[in-house]
């Protein structure tokens, strides 16, 4: 049978990304979850390790099993599918909120009543994502395009609100694709609004004490309520939230190439 040699040629490895990533748990949960996976092991690295890794083993047709996620460019680039996750190790597709820090509706009034209407879906994000990674485009031009393309729905957000004079707001986020391309559309947004906006990459447990030891204004990327889970419990009580900028199309999981002919994590071998 075709399958039968995957989990050696695999070395019993799932490709994952940096160790701070809601996923890389929700992974070793699975190794616990699956008696099929007791074997096996979480390979930490970063995204972009484990694209590369991924993208050899396209070339060359071997199997491979990533930690993937939505809105990702990478189901647009290449043919990719879930793993069935029967024990829902990864939980089911989330939302993402926007955490602000408390006390921002009095200091920053303009940008939080920014932030808490702002909504976008997957494909608005997964189209910045691609343009930045795929096609190579500057974050923040890819981020303009989408923009300009999109004024109906910036206006949504911003009607009515007040421009300010140059204050500074800081905005953390977490060393994805993902997020680089959210808070580069937010990011002009703000300044257009006449912000100085910073942008600050963290590993992800530290977004969430950020936003609540008031180091960062805010963070527009929090994965919700599985992914980051742990993290939002020990702060929740410190941080005010805004709410989902996306909801529901958020899903996370084991992925392989189409061409691998199993379709649940538990057909990996044991
Ligand atoms: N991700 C992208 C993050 C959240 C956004 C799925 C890699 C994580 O696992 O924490």
């Amino acid at each position: 049978e075709a399958s039968s040699n995957y989990a050696e040629e695999m070395d019993y490895t799932i490709t994952g990304i940096d160790g701070g990533a809601g996923i890389m748990q929700s992974a070793e949960q699975a190794i616990e979850d699956y008696d099929n996976l007791d074997d096996w092991t979480l390979q930490s690295s970063s995204e972009a390790a484990m694209i590369t890794e991924m993208e050899e083993a396209i070339e060359n047709e071997e199997p491979i099993v990533v930690t993937g996620w939505d809105p990702h460019w990478k189901f647009a680039a290449h043919d990719l599918k879930y793993l069935d996750d029967p024990e829902l190790s990864f939980g089911e597709p989330e939302d993402i909120d926007t955490l602000v820090r408390e006390g921002l509706q009095d200091d920053a009034p303009e940008a939080y009543e920014i932030l808490d209407n702002f909504e976008w879906t997957a494909d608005d994000m997964a189209e910045i994502m691609y343009d930045i990674v795929v096609e190579d485009i500057d974050e923040f031009e890819a981020a303009q395009s989408w923009i300009d393309d999109n004024e109906d729905v910036i206006n949504s957000w911003t009607e009515g609100v007040d421009e300010v004079d140059g204050e500074t707001f800081e905005i953390i986020h977490g060393p994805w694709d993902s997020d680089l391309s959210a808070v580069s559309m937010m990011s002009i947004v703000l300044e257009d609004q006449g912000y100085d906006v910073d942008l600050n990459s963290v590993e992800a447990n530290y977004m969430y004490t950020a936003v609540a030891d008031d180091d960062a204004d805010a963070m527009i990327q929090a994965w919700l309520p599985h992914t980051h889970g742990a993290y939002y419990e020990d702060v929740e009580d410190d941080v005010e939230n805004l709410g989902h900028n996306m909801e529901g199309e958020a899903a996370l999981g084991l992925v392989v190439p189409e061409y691998m002919d199993i379709d649940s994590i538990e057909d990996l071998q044991e």
